[in-house]
C-alpha cells in the first residue's frame, strides 16, 4: 500500500476529525504541518489551489475535503468499518449534518470567546476564506446565540445517545461520531472540556472521552519538500467518467472545482474521474508533474472551462 500523507496542523478540527479515525482504524501515516494561514506554498503544487486543511495525499493522488477524505480511508483500510455497508446513507448524512450546522455553531462559539485573541494575520485571513469580516466584538455580543445553536443541535446527538449505546448509531463508532467529534473536540480543546454548552450533555462528554482514547493512529513526521517529491516520483491512479452522469460532462473536458461555502478558490484541470461521489481532475505543475486532485461532488461547484 502506498503511504497515506496528510497535510494538516494541530489545532485544526476538521483534521481531528480524521486523526480519529486513524486512532480507531490504528492506521500508520505520514504527517506534514502546514500553515494555518495563506500562504501555503508547500501544499499549492499539489492542490492546484485549494486551500483548505486537512489534504490527504496518496501518491500523485490528491484528496481534498473530509467527506472524502474519510470515504478514501475506508477504501484504503476497510477494517474496522466506519461505513458499515448497511448504514452507510445514514452515517454520510449525519455526517453532512454536522460538518454543516454544529461546526459554524461551535466556531461561532468559541471565536466568540477567543477571538480577540488571535492575531491579525488570523484575522484577516479569516475574513478572506470566509467572505466575511472577522469581527471579534461581533463575536463575542453573538455568543447567546451560537451557545444557544450549538446546545440545541448538539442535544440531538445527546438524544441518540440516551438509551446508552456507546457511539451515535450504536455498539461501535462510525463516521458519524468521528465528524462530531470534530465541533466537540474543538469546543473542549479551545475552551474547556466541560464549557457551556456542555455542562449541560454529559452523555456527550462521556462519549468524548472515549472518542479520545482512540488515540491517533502511528503518525511519523514528513517533511513538506519529500512529500512533494514523493507526488513527483508517482502516477496517478487510474480514474473512470460515469457516461451517464446527469452533468453530461464528458472525459478530458477542462472543468474547474470550486467549494460552495469558504475558501472559493477554483481548482482547474482536464476531467478524468467522475461519479455520485468524486470529481477528479488531472492537472500538471512544474514542481511536481502530474497529479490528479479528487473532490467529493456534495458541496463543490463544477463549471466547463
Ligand atoms: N468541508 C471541509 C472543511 C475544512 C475546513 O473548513 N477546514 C478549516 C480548518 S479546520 C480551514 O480550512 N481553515 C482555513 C485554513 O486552514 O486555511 C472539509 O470537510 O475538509
Amino acid at each position: 500500500m502506498t503511504d497515506i500523507i496528510f497535510h494538516h496542523y494541530a489545532a485544526s478540527p476538521f483534521s481531528e476529525k480524521v486523526r480519529v479515525a486513524f486512532g480507531i482504524k490504528q492506521i500508520a501515516w505520514k504527517s506534514v504541518e502546514i500553515p494555518n494561514v495563506m500562504p501555503k506554498p508547500d501544499l499549492m503544487p499539489l492542490t492546484g489551489g485549494y486551500r483548505k486543511t486537512p489534504v490527504m495525499q496518496v501518491g500523485a493522488d490528491i484528496f481534498c475535503d473530509t467527506q472524502l477524505i474519510m470515504t478514501e480511508i475506508e477504501r484504503i483500510a476497510p477494517s474496522p468499518a466506519l461505513l458499515p455497508k448497511d448504514r452507510e446513507g445514514e452515517v454520510r448524512a449525519l455526517a453532512m449534518w454536522i460538518d454543516r450546522n454544529i461546526f459554524w455553531s461551535a466556531v461561532g462559539l468559541v471565536m466568540g470567546q477567543i477571538g480577540d485573541r488571535l492575531p491579525d494575520a488570523f484575522k484577516k485571513d479569516r475574513s478572506e476564506f470566509s467572505g466575511r469580516s472577522f469581527d471579534p466584538a461581533m463575536m463575542r455580543a453573538m455568543i447567546p446565540v451560537t451557545r444557544d445553536q450549538t446546545y440545541a443541535q448538539l442535544s440531538l446527538a445527546e438524544t441518540m445517545l440516551a438509551d446508552g449505546r456507546p457511539f451515535l448509531i450504536g455498539r461501535e463508532p462510525t463516521l458519524a461520531d468521528c465528524a462530531l467529534y470534530n465541533p466537540v473536540w474543538f469546543i473542549r480543546e479551545r475552551l474547556d472540556p466541560a464549557a457551556s454548552p456542555l455542562d449541560r450533555l454529559p452523555r456527550i462528554v462521556s462519549w468524548a472521552e472515549r472518542m479520545k482514547a482512540f488515540g491517533g493512529g502511528t503518525r511519523s513526521e514528513l517533511k513538506a519538500g519529500a512529500a512533494l517529491d514523493i507526488a513527483k516520483a508517482s502516477q496517478p491512479a487510474p480514474a473512470s467518467v460515469d457516461a451517464d452522469d446527469p452533468s453530461g460532462f464528458r472525459a478530458g473536458q477542462k472543468l474547474s472545482v470550486t467549494p460552495d461555502d469558504t475558501g472559493k478558490v477554483p481548482v482547474g484541470g482536464k476531467l478524468v474521474g467522475l461519479s455520485a461521489d468524486r470529481i477528479s481532475i488531472a492537472r500538471n505543475d512544474p514542481r511536481i508533474g502530474d497529479v490528479v486532485v479528487h473532490f467529493p461532488r456534495a458541496g463543490f461547484v463544477i463549471q466547463p472551462l
